[in-house]
């Protein structure tokens, strides 16, 4: 009998959220359930186009707003024949955004529409789940002072915060919201909730395209 595929587990949410914290802790809970787990992340800041978005982030160079967001697109591509390979293998990948903040975050600027910004993703592996991390700003302030980072300004994480609101209408896409400010155990036992539902349903699915 074939191999039963892995799921395509997706975090998202605005900054302080605690997506980074979250994916390490159910990463870690499903190796220790026997649960074959990876953990990815976006961007991956480690290939030459990741190495290209980091220095964009970190203000060190300037780039055309299309074309940044065609490479935090293109740094998601890169890794598909990697991500199809594990999930049929039946490991289950957990990521740390995806082509969610890729839409949100490009779409928060002006002279952008979702629909633009959606089309570089589409056809992309389609997360069996995506948790947002919802966290109002005030709640998100209580973790600390921004970063020195281009995004980390609280009017743009605002818009970014509104255009995820849109994003979640969309029923095509799995998203389940998970109330960010309860304790890190909390918010862990509510994620690994969804997350073995997610994955005792992919096993017997397809993997589907991205709003395809
Ligand atoms: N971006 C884009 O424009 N286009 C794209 O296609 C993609 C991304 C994929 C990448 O940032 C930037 O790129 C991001 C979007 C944009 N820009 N912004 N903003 P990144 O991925 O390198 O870093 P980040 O995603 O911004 O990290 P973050 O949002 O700042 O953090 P987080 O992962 O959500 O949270 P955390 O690191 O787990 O926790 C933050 C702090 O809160 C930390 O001190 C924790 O200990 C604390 N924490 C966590 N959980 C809790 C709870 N439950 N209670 C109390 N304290 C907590």
């Amino acid at each position: 009998m074939a191999c039963k595929r892995g799921a395509l587990i997706v975090l998202e949410g605005v900054d302080r959220a605690g997506k980074t914290t979250q994916c390490k802790k159910l990463f870690e809970a499903l190796q220790r359930s026997g649960k074959p787990a990876e953990m990815m992340r976006f961007p991956d800041r480690t290939t030459t186009i990741g190495k290209l978005i980091s220095a964009y982030l970190e203000n060190k160079s300037d780039l055309e707003d299309h074309t940044v967001h065609l490479l935090f697109s293109a740094n998601r591509w890169e890794m598909v024949p990697l991500m199809k390979k594990k999930l049929e293998q039946g490991t289950t990948l957990v990521v740390d955004r995806y082509a969610f903040s890729g839409v949100a975050f490009t779409s928060a600027k002006p002279g952008f529409c979702l629909d633009w910004c959606k089309s570089p993703d589409v056809g992309l592996p389609q997360p069996d789940l995506v948790m947002f991390l919802q966290l109002s700003p005030s709640e998100a302030a209580l973790r600390g002072q921004f970063g020195e980072e281009r995004y980390e300004k609280s009017d743009f994480q605002r818009a970014v915060q509104n255009k995820f609101q849109q994003l979640m209408k969309d029923r095509s896409v799995h998203w389940q919201v998970i109330d960010a400010s309860q304790s890190v155990e909390d918010v862990h036992k509510d994620i690994m909730t969804h997350s073995l539902n997610a994955i005792n349903c992919a096993q017997n699915q397809a993997l589907a395209e991205l709003w395809k």
